[in-house]
């Protein structure tokens, strides 16, 4: 199954909304293989965002992003990545559509809730940045025959 890095930022944590975000996550049937609660440090927000290093705003979101404790999440699903980038809606909440989280949840643009890996490469580098090998798990969801279609032995 394919993984992804979610970060519930600064401001999903603050507003007590981190529950509901992840509730939307489970049930449409990603299944969590890591979560934990951190700060995020200056070094460490540098190299994620690095992609985006020069940009007008790269100095304030470096600044958002170690203000306040974030929740990272490793979802796994059969495409996952495009999965949950969609449920994020787009970048801006005032442009996001509603149904999706930065939709239903905020109007502003630079706190924008929720990150999402954004390709394959970028979730293998963000979450092997965000979590140590044995913090992801390998399980199986008791429910999973029943969130996938098995019957040509790959998920559908
Ligand atoms: P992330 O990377 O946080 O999942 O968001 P997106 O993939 O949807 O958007 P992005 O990479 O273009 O932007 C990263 C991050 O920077 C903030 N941002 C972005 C901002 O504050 N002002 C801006 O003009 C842009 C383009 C919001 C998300």
């Amino acid at each position: 199954m394919e993984r992804t890095l979610i970060i519930l930022k600064p401001d999903a944590v603050q507003r007590g909304i981190c529950g509901q975000i992840i509730g939307r996550f489970e049930k449409k049937g990603l299944q969590i293989v890591g979560a934990k609660l951190m700060k995020i440090s200056q070094t460490l927000a540098e190299t994620h965002y690095a992609p985006h290093k020069g940009k007008p705003f790269y100095d304030g979101l470096v600044k958002f992003m170690t203000s306040s404790p974030v929740v990272v999440l490793a979802l796994a699903g059969k495409d996952s990545i495009a999965i949950s980038r969609k449920m994020m809606g787009a970048t801006f909440g005032s442009k996001a559509e509603p149904g999706t989280i930065r939709g239903d949840f905020g109007v502003s643009n630079s706190f924008n809730l929720i990150h999402g890996s954004d390709s394959i490469e970028s979730a293998q580098r963000e979450l092997g940045l965000f979590f140590k090998a044995d913090e992801l798990l390998e399980w199986k969801p008791v429910i999973q025959s029943w969130v996938y279609d098995f019957a040509k032995g790959q998920p559908e």
